[in-house]
Protein backbone atom coordinates (compact mmCIF):
# COMPACT_ATOMS: atom_id res chain seq x y z
CA UNK A 1 0.00 0.00 0.00
CA UNK A 2 1.37 3.46 -0.77
CA UNK A 3 2.22 5.84 1.66
CA UNK A 4 2.28 10.10 1.22
CA UNK A 5 3.87 12.94 3.51
CA UNK A 6 1.46 15.68 3.99
CA UNK A 7 1.95 18.61 6.22
CA UNK A 8 -0.86 21.13 7.55
CA UNK A 9 1.07 24.67 6.87
CA UNK A 10 1.21 27.25 9.52
CA UNK A 11 -1.72 29.10 7.77
CA UNK A 12 -3.75 25.73 8.30
CA UNK A 13 -3.05 25.53 12.36
CA UNK A 14 -3.23 29.19 12.80
CA UNK A 15 -6.75 29.43 11.21
CA UNK A 16 -8.01 26.54 13.12
CA UNK A 17 -8.29 24.28 9.92
CA UNK A 18 -6.78 21.28 11.51
CA UNK A 19 -9.75 19.16 12.14
CA UNK A 20 -11.53 20.08 9.09
CA UNK A 21 -8.26 19.18 6.51
CA UNK A 22 -7.44 16.17 8.36
CA UNK A 23 -11.14 15.25 7.97
CA UNK A 24 -10.74 15.55 4.20
CA UNK A 25 -7.80 12.95 3.91
CA UNK A 26 -9.85 10.56 6.65
CA UNK A 27 -13.22 9.93 4.87
CA UNK A 28 -11.75 9.81 1.65
CA UNK A 29 -9.82 6.82 3.10
CA UNK A 30 -6.57 7.86 3.45
CA UNK A 31 -5.12 5.55 7.03
CA UNK A 32 -2.88 8.19 9.24
CA UNK A 33 -0.23 5.88 9.76
CA UNK A 34 2.02 8.53 12.02
CA UNK A 35 1.02 12.56 13.04
CA UNK A 36 2.63 15.09 15.24
CA UNK A 37 2.84 18.71 16.10
CA UNK A 38 6.65 20.30 14.26
CA UNK A 39 8.08 23.62 15.09
CA UNK A 40 9.60 23.67 11.84
CA UNK A 41 13.72 24.87 12.42
CA UNK A 42 15.25 26.37 9.43
CA UNK A 43 17.28 23.59 8.97
CA UNK A 44 14.45 20.95 7.97
CA UNK A 45 12.47 23.86 6.05
CA UNK A 46 15.85 24.27 3.83
CA UNK A 47 16.17 20.16 3.58
CA UNK A 48 12.33 19.82 3.06
CA UNK A 49 12.26 22.57 0.33
CA UNK A 50 15.92 21.77 -1.34
CA UNK A 51 14.34 21.37 -4.97
CA UNK A 52 13.40 25.05 -4.67
CA UNK A 53 16.25 26.82 -3.74
CA UNK A 54 17.19 29.71 -6.42
CA UNK A 55 13.70 30.16 -7.28
CA UNK A 56 12.22 33.61 -6.83
CA UNK A 57 9.84 32.59 -4.07
CA UNK A 58 12.04 30.13 -2.20
CA UNK A 59 13.14 32.63 0.52
CA UNK A 60 9.19 33.45 1.52
CA UNK A 61 8.50 29.98 0.99
CA UNK A 62 11.15 29.30 4.02
CA UNK A 63 9.85 32.15 5.84
CA UNK A 64 6.02 31.09 5.58
CA UNK A 65 7.26 27.41 6.59
CA UNK A 66 9.14 28.38 9.73
CA UNK A 67 6.30 31.04 10.65
CA UNK A 68 4.48 28.79 13.53
CA UNK A 69 3.69 25.40 13.99
CA UNK A 70 2.92 22.63 11.39
CA UNK A 71 0.91 19.59 11.37
CA UNK A 72 3.24 16.81 9.67
CA UNK A 73 1.34 13.00 8.87
CA UNK A 74 1.95 9.85 6.78
CA UNK A 75 -1.24 8.78 5.47
CA UNK A 76 -1.42 5.27 3.71
CA UNK A 77 -4.04 4.00 0.55
CA UNK A 78 -4.26 3.03 -3.04
CA UNK A 79 -2.42 6.01 -4.87
CA UNK A 80 -1.85 7.46 -1.43
CA UNK A 81 0.27 10.10 -3.19
CA UNK A 82 -1.96 11.36 -6.16
CA UNK A 83 -5.50 10.64 -3.95
CA UNK A 84 -3.76 12.87 -1.44
CA UNK A 85 -2.72 15.50 -4.22
CA UNK A 86 -6.30 15.74 -5.68
CA UNK A 87 -7.87 16.58 -2.25
CA UNK A 88 -5.74 19.31 -1.86
CA UNK A 89 -6.06 20.49 -5.62
CA UNK A 90 -3.85 23.00 -7.76
CA UNK A 91 -0.77 24.38 -6.08
CA UNK A 92 -2.54 27.66 -6.51
CA UNK A 93 -5.53 27.99 -4.72
CA UNK A 94 -7.03 30.68 -7.70
CA UNK A 95 -6.57 27.70 -9.71
CA UNK A 96 -7.70 24.74 -7.57
CA UNK A 97 -11.04 22.58 -8.19
CA UNK A 98 -13.81 24.01 -5.77
CA UNK A 99 -14.26 21.01 -3.17
CA UNK A 100 -10.24 20.51 -2.54
CA UNK A 101 -9.12 22.28 0.00
CA UNK A 102 -7.14 24.63 -1.29
CA UNK A 103 -9.80 26.40 -3.05
CA UNK A 104 -12.06 25.84 -0.18
CA UNK A 105 -10.26 27.38 2.15
CA UNK A 106 -7.15 29.55 0.61
CA UNK A 107 -6.83 32.05 -2.32
CA UNK A 108 -3.37 33.17 -2.62
CA UNK A 109 -0.43 30.76 -3.55
CA UNK A 110 1.80 31.86 -0.87
CA UNK A 111 -0.70 30.47 2.15
CA UNK A 112 -1.76 27.44 0.22
CA UNK A 113 -2.46 25.26 3.09
CA UNK A 114 -1.07 22.12 3.14
CA UNK A 115 1.39 20.45 1.25
CA UNK A 116 1.66 16.38 -0.05
CA UNK A 117 4.76 14.54 -1.92
CA UNK A 118 4.34 14.68 -5.42
CA UNK A 119 5.72 11.22 -6.51
CA UNK A 120 6.84 7.82 -5.00
CA UNK A 121 10.71 9.17 -4.38
CA UNK A 122 9.72 12.59 -2.98
CA UNK A 123 7.51 10.44 -0.87
CA UNK A 124 10.17 8.10 0.48
CA UNK A 125 12.47 11.14 0.95
CA UNK A 126 9.75 13.26 2.92
CA UNK A 127 8.61 10.79 5.12
CA UNK A 128 12.11 9.68 5.76
CA UNK A 129 13.42 13.30 6.95
CA UNK A 130 10.03 14.52 8.71
CA UNK A 131 9.60 10.74 10.86
CA UNK A 132 12.82 8.35 10.27
CA UNK A 133 12.43 5.15 8.33
CA UNK A 134 10.23 2.25 9.38
CA UNK A 135 7.07 3.61 10.61
CA UNK A 136 4.78 0.72 12.01
CA UNK A 137 1.55 0.36 9.80
CA UNK A 138 -1.99 -0.89 11.52
CA UNK A 139 -4.72 -2.72 10.87
CA UNK A 140 -7.91 -1.14 10.74
CA UNK A 141 -10.96 -2.28 10.47
CA UNK A 142 -12.96 -1.33 7.87
CA UNK A 143 -10.14 -1.52 5.75
CA UNK A 144 -12.15 -4.10 3.53
CA UNK A 145 -15.14 -1.43 3.55
CA UNK A 146 -12.51 0.88 1.55
CA UNK A 147 -9.90 -1.01 -0.43
CA UNK A 148 -10.97 -3.87 -2.54
P1 LIG B 1 3.07 21.93 -4.42
O1 LIG B 1 3.04 22.45 -2.99
O2 LIG B 1 1.70 21.92 -5.02
O3 LIG B 1 3.77 20.61 -4.55
P2 LIG B 1 5.46 23.14 -5.54
O4 LIG B 1 6.21 21.95 -5.02
O5 LIG B 1 5.64 23.48 -6.98
O6 LIG B 1 3.89 23.00 -5.27
O7 LIG B 1 5.88 24.42 -4.70
C1 LIG B 1 6.04 24.33 -3.30
C2 LIG B 1 5.38 25.52 -2.67
O8 LIG B 1 6.05 26.71 -3.08
C3 LIG B 1 3.91 25.72 -3.07
O9 LIG B 1 3.02 24.98 -2.25
C4 LIG B 1 3.74 27.20 -2.91
C5 LIG B 1 5.10 27.76 -3.27
N1 LIG B 1 5.17 28.17 -4.67
C6 LIG B 1 5.31 27.38 -5.74
N2 LIG B 1 5.33 28.09 -6.89
C7 LIG B 1 5.20 29.38 -6.52
C8 LIG B 1 5.13 30.60 -7.21
N3 LIG B 1 5.22 30.66 -8.55
N4 LIG B 1 4.97 31.75 -6.49
C9 LIG B 1 4.90 31.71 -5.15
N5 LIG B 1 4.94 30.59 -4.41
C10 LIG B 1 5.08 29.43 -5.09
MG1 LIG C 1 5.75 20.11 -4.23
Amino acid sequence: MERTFVMIKPDGVQRGLIGEIITRFERRGLKIIDMKFVHVSRELAEKHYAVHKGRPFYDGLIEYITSGPVLAMVLEGTNAITVARNTMGATNPADAAPGTIRADFGIEIGRNLVHGSDGAETAAFEIGLWFGDEIPGWERDVDRWIFE
